[in-house]
């Protein structure tokens, strides 16, 4: 995406519609704004839109989440293209910004090259690359023991990075592991300023323990010098006014959909098997009319009435299992008849991507 400037505007179905503020520049923009802001984890197309409707103006595509939704390891065991593949997906389904949790951008400075095109392509705003070696770990299970990437190194592959991009707005964020890697703040502040001075948009400074502390030392030493994004799951118990407080940019909620999920799949899995029955279960889980919402089946049914040949041929093709029903007729443009152009259909549903 190399359009000029911080508006482009969007093609869909040959047609021109509104003028957007790219993803890239409203993700730059959250990210230098004095507010905090906050990212929530999505690890595939269906969590991303749940966290885009909950109200978030970006998205965590977390590597701990998109790896155990694909059933494996934080370890690097989903291949690059893979996790790729997801975040397209989920930049899709949405229409605010993606930050994708690039683990040590799978392999050296030229990998890196190709990794911030390919997600410049794919329509995701920015990436968040981390000071370990390929294969990474997660933080939080072997966080200690897992060796740093030399700074030299780290900042070749940031700079890499940067001058791969062809749009100015992508975003990458350079995330500092020394804390957690048991090296201290010196040493977090000296990867830090080198990551900087490299040309990363942002620092995203990583603790592992359970109160805020060092972070927060961190943010003093390090003042405004680049924005700081960080990631409080260990120390959830800090109210978010303290990160206020401090000056942090960005706060990262980054694996809360997936655990959420896994909560209520395992108890709905653990009482069908005991139950075989669906009685108790059915008013417990989300009704099917929900699931077609979230695909956005509205749409398709009226651009079946749009471009088939037929007006009635969409019910008759598609089993008539999922139709306009009269509440999408009379929100639809204030009448009582579905939209005649695609441009009617998107004033009805408030503005699409
Ligand atoms: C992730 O969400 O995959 C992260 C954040 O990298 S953490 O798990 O906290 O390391
Ligand atoms: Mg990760």
């Amino acid at each position: 995406m190399n359009q000029e400037g911080d508006e482009m505007m969007t093609q869909e179905c040959g047609m021109k519609t509104a003028t957007q503020v790219k993803k890239t520049t409203l993700l730059k923009r959250m990210i230098r704004s004095e507010e905090l802001s906050f990212l929530m984890e999505a690890h595939s197309g269906l969590s991303a839109k749940i966290a885009e409707e909950a109200g978030f103006a970006g998205i965590w595509a977390s590597g701990l989440s998109i790896s155990a939704s694909l059933g494996v390891r934080d370890n690097n065991e989903a291949s690059w293209t893979q996790v790729l593949e997801v975040s397209e997906f989920m930049s899709d389904a949405t229409a605010v910004p993606i930050l994708l949790d690039g683990d040590t951008g799978y392999g050296n400075f030229n990998s890196m090259r190709r990794l911030v095109r390919k997600l410049e392509q794919r329509g995701i705003a920015g990436v968040c690359v981390e000071d370990k070696l390929f294969p990474k770990a997660n933080s939080f299970i072997r966080g200690k023991t897992q060796p740093l990437a030399d700074v030299e190194e780290f900042c070749g592959k940031i700079r890499a990075g940067k001058d791969a991009q062809l749009d100015d707005d992508f975003v990458i964020v350079a995330r500092v592991e020394a804390l957690i890697a048991g090296w201290g703040l010196e040493e977090a502040l000296r990867r830090a300023k080198a990551y900087h001075r490299a040309g990363a948009d942002a620092i995203l400074i990583h603790s592992a323990r359970a109160d805020a502390g060092e972070v927060l030392a961190f943010k003093q030493e390090w003042d405004d010098r680049a924005p700081v994004v960080i990631v409080p799951t260990k120390y959830y118990n800090t109210p978010t006014r303290v990160f206020r407080e401090a000056g942090f940019s960005v706060v990262i909620w980054a694996n809360h959909l997936l655990r959420s999920s896994l909560v209520a799949m395992q108890e709905t899995a653990r009482e069908l098997f005991t139950r075989q029955s669906l009685v108790e279960i059915e008013g417990r889980v989300a009704s099917l009319k929900e699931v077609f919402r979230l695909q956005d089946e509205p749409e398709l049914e009226w651009a079946e009435r749009l471009y088939l040949p037929s007006r009635s041929a969409p019910e008759t093709a598609r089993g008539g299992d999922f139709t306009l029903d009269d509440s999408n007729r009379t929100e639809m443009n204030g009448e009582s008849t579905a939209p005649q152009t695609r441009h009617d259909y998107e004033l009805a549903v408030g503005g699409r991507r």
